[in-house]
């Protein structure tokens, strides 16, 4: 690729460019791409609105860059290699002829079904390539896909096919997940007992038994069966809608972020090319799940839309036993390697033992992202993974963001620990202090804020625009807000710090503390509840509730599993509390508002140093917290 950073100035001299004459900078970058119609104008903005529109007027399908663009250099190369759950299962290789077809196949199935252009579509599937071709066939046809990670609920499903007005569920039979197995259908049946599509499309992996209605339910393999392998892709506006992906915020109901056509399309290429400097022949592998933003960008846009080899995961990381990854690095010869420090910091508690069994010696880079990396966990990384000659690239980024945001270059930029060190070219950051007022210079701390349009960026919230504007464009006048904390130090150098609004980071997942407390208080027995996030090992936050309840006819501990329970099948399991504490009363201001500073304080551990108390309405409650504190 020509856009391609080479030494760190060259980072520089692209950096400044694109600061100086953007339009032209991404101009060029968007020039190797094959567009079916040029754009009128590169880039129209304002954050007011915000109304953001990359490449005006410009007339493509993504789907064609992926494989008509290169499929004659490309076509006999493995785009996705599969790896199954259990070891002993013959994974596969799909070369990217085969892929196409694949997609061409699945888009006309889909066509048949009545679905089309601007349709939406979710998909709640494991991770299986079917998955990504259920995307990019979306992509084909023009219609847009919503992936619901797998491990949510049927409650979480039905909210997202309600909000999205999906069309049609793409989903699987079950799912393997370890040594479980899990059913996948049924949580589809469930979805649709509250809400409603005209086709469930499945897809057969476990064979374990699944009820099919009748004209509304259809096998994968039933499904394209007839179909041809060729199918014309849709002319799409750079501005169309490629794909909606639910995502937390600090209030009850998840937001729906809407990413479009064209700059998604040069902000995901542009992003995984330069940052893990991936060469031809390489074998990449992101171990995310499609469900989350990183599973659409570094699974399947990013490296398919550059020709690369994308490694596509079943299974976890600790079956059949911990090693497993390590395992998969030498059977398919990993080159790149990225991953959460969640995973990171719990392969380190089980030793080194399991490591050294493998040989590592085919990795070049590591990435990691989610959630902001340890510097113990970052050194062990360094040293047990890469043997010390790895690069890491620590990439903060967002759903929001549908690329990376600010990483280092692999290789390119020398690296510190737990620092995301500095901004892609085209990002142009901003530290803000409480007021909006910008903190210019070094050795500075913040709130992080971007002050210019990148083409990767959200154009709205499904439904919400509004929404959307407040939530990002109107904390900070005329700046995109992302709800984190910064520091930058002497160097210049970027240090996430986490979020500063009522989001929690569990497992490098993102919960609305509010949307753990609606579903702790749909237990009967629950009168009101406060959430807020911890330090944990293992997960880099946990869950913990303080819960108001009424106690007769119930132990404490029967109380707190079922309200475990109740959380895990409203949201899923990931949304579970770690710690419940019924308390009597909860720490309110004058006005009724849940002092959470306090309650983060108590939750770990700081509660010496409680800071400014005195707008409490009563200080008591406080101390009853403090002494009942898990
Ligand atoms: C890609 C993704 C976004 C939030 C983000 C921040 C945290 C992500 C990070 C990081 C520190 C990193 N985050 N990467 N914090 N260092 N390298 O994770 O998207 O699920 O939307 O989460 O995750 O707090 O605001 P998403």
């Amino acid at each position: 690729m020509s856009d391609r950073i080479h030494t760190l100035s060259g980072y520089l001299y692209e950096y400044q460019k694109s600061v100086a004459q953007p339009e032209e900078f991404w101009a060029k970058i968007a020039d190797s791409f094959y567009w079916r119609k040029r754009w009128s104008k590169v880039l129209k903005w304002n954050f007011e609105e915000p109304e953001i529109k990359w490449f005006v007027d410009a007339k493509l399908n993504i789907t064609e860059n992926i494989f008509e663009r290169h499929l004659f250099t490309i076509g006999d190369r493995p785009a996705i290699i599969w790896e199954a759950n259990d070891p002993n299962e013959e994974g596969r290789t799909i070369t990217y002829r085969e892929l196409f077809h694949e997609v061409n196949r699945f888009a006309n199935a889909l066509k048949r079904k009545g679905i089309g252009k601007g349709d939406k579509v979710i998909i709640y599937m494991p991770m299986v390539p079917e998955a990504a071709i259920a995307m990019l066939a979306c992509a084909r046809i023009g219609a847009i896909h919503s992936v619901v990670f797998a491990g949510f609920s049927s409650t979480a499903l039905a909210d997202r096919v309600v909000d999205c007005e999906a069309k049609a569920i793409l989903t699987s039979d079950g799912n393997y997940r370890g040594s479980k197995k899990i059913g996948v259908k049924s949580v589809v049946d469930e979805a649709l007992e509250k809400s409603s599509v005209e086709t469930v499309i499945v897809y057969e992996r476990t064979k374990q038994d699944v009820t099919m209605k009748e004209g509304r339910d259809f096998w994968w393999h039933d499904v394209i069966a007839e179909e041809s392998e060729q199918c014309v892709a849709e002319e799409m506006d750079s501005e169309d809608m490629l794909f909606i992906l639910y995502t937390s915020g600090s209030t009850g109901k998840p937001k729906g972020v809407v990413h479009t056509t064209g700059g998604y399309m040069v902000y995901s290429q542009y992003s995984f090319d330069n940052v893990f400097q991936y060469s031809e022949g390489d074998v990449y592998w992101c171990t995310a799940d499609i469900g989350w933003i990183t599973g659409h960008s570094y699974i399947v846009y990013g490296p398919l839309l550059a020709g690369a080899t994308t490694l596509m995961f079943e299974g976890v990381p600790t079956f059949p036993d911990c090693g497993r990854f390590w395992a998969v690095v030498e059977k398919h010869k990993v080159n790149i390697f990225y991953t959460a420090p969640t995973a990171i910091r719990a392969l380190q508690a089980y030793g080194t033992e399991e490591i050294e069994k493998y040989d590592l010696s085919s990795l070049k880079v590591l990435g990691s992202v989610g959630e902001p990396i340890n510097e113990e966990a970052w050194h062990w990384y360094h040293t047990h993974i890469g043997k010390n000659k790895c690069p890491i690239v620590d990439t903060w980024w967002q759903t929001e963001t549908g690329g990376i945001m600010v990483s280092p270059i692999a290789g390119i930029t020398p690296t510190k620990p737990a620092y995301a060190t500095l901004p892609l070219p085209g990002i142009q950051l901003c530290i803000v202090d409480p007021e909006g007022n910008e903190l210019t210079g070094n050795s500075v701390e913040g709130n992080l804020c971007v002050k210019y349009p990148w083409p990767g960026m959200i154009r709205t919230i499904f439904g919400d625009h509004e929404r959307c504007k407040q939530t990002y464009f109107s904390t900070y006048k005329g700046m995109y807000f992302t709800g984190d904390g910064v520091k930058r130090d002497h160097d210049g150098y970027y240090r996430i710090l986490g979020r500063v609004d009522d989001v929690i980071n569990v497992s490098g997942h993102r919960l609305g503390t509010a949307e753990v407390e609606n579903a702790i208080n749909e237990h009967p027995k629950v009168i009101e509840s406060a959430v807020v996030g911890y330090p944990h090992e293992i997960k880099g936050q946990g869950i913990y509730a303080y819960v108001i309840c009424d106690m007769t006819n119930r132990t404490e501990d029967n109380l707190i599993n079922e309200i475990k329970e109740m959380v895990s099948k409203i949201i899923g399991p990931i949304a579970k509390p770690d710690k419940i504490q019924i308390v009597s009363g909860l720490p309110k201001t004058r006005s009724g508002k849940i002092m959470r500073r306090i309650l983060r304080k108590i939750a770990d551990g700081s509660h010496d140093t409680m800071g400014d108390t005195s707008t409490l309405l009563d200080p008591e409650v406080v101390s009853q917290i403090i002494e009942g504190r898990k």
